[in-house]
């Protein structure tokens, strides 16, 4: 027993939890199975596992640069609040087990139960209608992590091993049924390169996929915004990212104010260096860490959909890997997700102001990796199918959605204290409901629950014109 728990805690610390050699792992296996030759799939496994790593480097970057500042702006004007970002969530969590007695060991737990359910899910696609295996390992952990406080918080009486596989349970359940609804709109985004996303807003995909038809013209997209001559400049990537970041960012970094953001950030900001250069060089090494990541997201992609082919042919017949939002961002002019990610923040600025003015107990912060992640990709699909109206529109309504319902969430939840919530949009959506029914319906709420989730996929088999490109995984 003893040597299964230790190795259980060794997959779940080393595999499960490190996506870059999750994903390198799984990259080797499928070129194995389609009979490549060894060094080959060595080969795979080293490009994904960068690919994976560059990815890291480039999100990190983004998050732990500009994260910071965006917190500051509630130090700034002395307002104590929560902040919506899944890290602060993972550390609001923390604090809140930690006040019952309890750790996140039961998180890992959790973690392997779920994964292994979608296996399950998958390997009984025939009766389950589900298609695709959640790899995004970082983000199961911060997933896991939240839905266990909100199962802790509902159960006292099931707050031990019992209550860990209640959690992985509808998490597992989340994650197949979630990325399974996001088959049809990344197949269509990325011409059937046969990923699905695995991520923080699954739901809020399908979602815009229906909406944004109805919101704009799918041909007056953002690729086909003709520029002045002088402004084609920016038809270039790096120039367009870094100069309006230069005025997005520049302003917030005005308002924050020298004096302040020489105490917060002593680091990148030392006596000797001009506010002027600060400015100058936060705001462009958006576009720094932004060009790595995209170029992560083209290395282990590739890796992955093509080695995939094996454990689908083989293991999993007919499966997707749902993997990080990122990966659709080589699928869409960069624009989407320049102005997905403006527009989301001042949905965001101009919800927090609305709290501000009708003196709201909970005040809310933006987190980065919400107001740029989620935003960013609500405007890729959105602009796909609705063009540059619905993309502008969807991310709006996203940036107000999660300051709105995250403010609730945290009161509900009582995450307040412990100043973060999760903040993506499926933790907007899709969560706060969940937690609720369990707060109120109890055991039976839990139930109803699993059975909405089972009946996801289900429905969409049911609606899918062609059953048997469902199947196949193309729509
Ligand atoms: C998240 C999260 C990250 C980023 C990254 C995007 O939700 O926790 O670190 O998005 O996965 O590529």
């Amino acid at each position: 027993m003893d040597i299964f728990i230790k190795s259980f805690e060794w997959f779940s610390n080393n595999i499960l939890s490190k996506p870059e050699f999750f994903i390198g792992i799984i990259v080797f296996v499928g070129y194995a199975l389609l009979k490549k030759k060894i060094y080959e799939c060595f080969a795979g496994f080293i490009k994904a596992t960068v690919g994976y790593m560059i990815l890291m480097v480039g999100a990190g970057g983004l998050v732990t640069t500009f994260r910071p500042i965006l917190a500051g702006l509630g130090e700034r004007f002395g307002l104590k609040a929560a902040v919506i970002d899944p890290y602060f969530g993972l550390n609001a969590v923390d604090g809140a087990l930690k006040s019952i007695g309890l750790t996140t060991s039961y998180t890992m737990m959790a973690l392997l139960v779920g994964f292994l359910l979608n296996i399950l899910l998958v390997l009984f696609k025939k009766f389950t209608k589900i298609r695709t295996l959640f790899i995004t390992g970082h983000i199961m952990v911060q997933q896991a992590s939240t839905v266990t406080w909100l199962v802790f918080f509902a159960f006292p009486e099931f707050r031990d091993v019992s209550g860990a596989i209640m959690v992985g349970v509808i998490v597992g359940l989340y994650w197949a049924v979630g990325s399974n609804l996001t088959v049809g709109p990344t197949q269509r985004l990325t011409n059937n390169s046969g990923f699905a996303i695995g991520h923080q807003q699954m739901f809020a995909i399908w979602l815009v996929d229906k909406i944004a038809p109805k919101l704009g013209n799918k041909d007056k997209n953002l690729e086909n915004i003709k520029l002045p001559k002088w402004l084609s400049i920016f038809h270039d990537n790096i120039v367009a990212t870094g100069t309006l970041m230069l005025i997005f960012y520049g302003t917030i970094l005005l308002i924050l104010g020298e004096d302040f953001l020489r105490t917060m950030d002593p680091k990148k900001f030392p006596e000797t260096l001009s506010f002027f250069t600060y400015i100058l060089s936060s705001s462009l090494s958006f576009a720094v860490y932004l060009a790595i990541l995209m170029m992560g997201v083209r290395m282990f992609v590739s890796e992955l959909t093509n080695s995939f082919q094996g454990i689908s042919n083989k293991i999993l017949p007919g499966s997707l890997p749902a993997v990080d939002c990122a990966a659709s961002y080589n699928f869409t002019p960069q624009n989407a997700i320049l102005f997905g990610f403006i527009c989301g923040s001042i949905g965001q600025f101009i919800t927090i102001i609305g709290l501000l003015v009708f003196k709201s107990p909970i005040l809310i912060i933006t987190g980065f990796v919400p107001v740029f992640f989620d935003n960013a990709t609500i405007a890729v699909f959105a602009n796909k199918v609705g063009g540059t109206r619905a993309a502008l529109i969807c991310s709006f309504l996203c940036g107000v959605l999660q300051v709105t319902i995250g403010a609730i969430a945290v009161m509900i939840f009582d995450l307040y204290k412990f100043g973060g919530w999760h903040g993506n949009i499926d933790f907007e959506l899709v969560w706060p409901g969940f937690g609720l029914l369990m707060n109120h319906l109890g055991v039976f709420g839990y139930a109803l629950i699993i059975a909405i989730l089972i009946a996801i996929p289900q429905l969409q088999y049911l609606r899918a014109k062609d059953k048997a490109s469902y199947e196949a995984g193309l729509e």
